[in-house]
């Protein structure tokens, strides 16, 4: 029997939220109509012109290529039209984007439209993430939005791969969906997914390990010597959304050009931390669980070691004996 995620949604929404008048499943709904209109843009980007670079840099100083600007409005777009969002935080813009409704707005969307991007011209798998945060009552802008992982309601991603598989959890285990084209809609395809508890596989970006912390280098030394193998796309959402179902671990460690590592705490660590707990793994930072982190500012990075609890405990051992947490030249 066909399952719809919009079907899915309702269910959790019944179960999870009854009080949440539509609310919540009309803001989830918002986010699959987006990611169904940026796989639609994908999908095609050899055949028009949405290729390259749209000539401009984001808030992080990246180059912005045209598929992350079409994204970002689609989301905004999409988002922006449910009665229930306050604020929309994305990582191409600076600041939250109040919705004129915010004083109505129960929920926060915070998302990164589409990571990996730089990896679009060469046809590799690129995911957008988001997480769901409640508006604190009477809240506005980075106040509002400034809150640590463990209040998620909700987080998800979609990776737009050699299928495009919406992944979510609103707190009640994972489950994920593949877009049925013929039909236009996603189909519950892995329900209640769990991380396996031990894997074969680390995924970190080999060159940068000069500049890893010892304790890093002695880990991923001890995995090498304990047969695991290495894969890194260098799409996020791709090498994680790997780790979910094969389990093993990925790792952004802190590297000499980004010191407390390259990824953003609110619209990549959280969400998919959230994810892979609610699967059975674990996501630290190396001082800690990534989902306890107060945040200080709507953009901060964190490093981030997330996957299987063999893996991460594995690493937590090692890091927390060997405390040499300096990098190197
Ligand atoms: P590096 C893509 O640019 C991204 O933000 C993530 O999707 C990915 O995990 C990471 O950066 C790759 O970074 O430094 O290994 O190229």
């Amino acid at each position: 029997m066909l399952v719809t995620v919009q079907q899915h949604i309702l269910q959790q929404q019944e179960d999870q939220f009854p009080a949440a008048r539509g609310n919540f499943s009309s803001l989830l709904s918002g986010m699959t109509l987006a990611t169904k209109m940026i796989q639609a843009k994908i999908r095609r980007a050899g055949l028009v012109d949405i290729l390259g670079s749209a000539g401009a840099t984001n808030v992080q100083g990246e180059t912005q290529q045209k598929l992350d600007v079409y994204a970002n409005q689609a989301v905004l777009h999409c988002l922006g039209a449910r009665e229930s969002v306050a604020f929309l935080v994305s990582e191409e813009n600076e600041q939250p984007v109040t919705i004129d409704r915010s004083e109505g707005g129960k929920y926060i969307v915070v998302f990164d439209p589409l990571d990996g991007s730089s990896n679009i011209d060469v046809n590799v798998s690129v995911g957008t993430i988001f997480s769901i945060l409640r508006r604190p009552e009477g809240t506005h802008g980075e106040a509002a939005v400034l809150q640590p992982g463990w209040k998620q309601v909700a987080a998800g991603y979609v990776v737009y791969g050699s299928s495009t598989i919406f992944v979510y959890t609103a707190g009640q285990g994972v489950y994920g969906f593949t877009l049925e084209p013929e039909i236009g809609a996603f189909v519950l395809s892995f329900a209640n997914m769990r991380m396996p508890v031990q894997g074969n596989t680390y995924s970190v970006n080999e060159a940068n390990s000069d500049s890893f912390p010892e304790s890093y280098r002695t880990y991923l030394g001890h995995l090498r010597s304990n047969g695991y193998g290495s894969r890194y796309i260098g799409s996020l959402v791709a090498d994680f959304h790997r780790t979910l179902l094969k389990g093993g671990v990925f790792l952004y460690p802190p590297t000499k050009k980004n010191p407390n590592g390259k990824l953003r705490l609110l619209y990549e660590a959280n969400p998919l931390a959230f994810i892979a707990e609610q699967a059975g793994g674990h996501a630290i930072s190396g001082e800690g669980r990534i989902m306890d982190i107060a945040p200080k500012s709507i953009h901060e990075r964190t490093p981030l070691i997330i996957g299987s609890r063999a893996e991460v405990g594995t690493f937590h051992q090692i890091h927390s004996s060997g405390r040499s947490d300096r990098t190197t030249a």
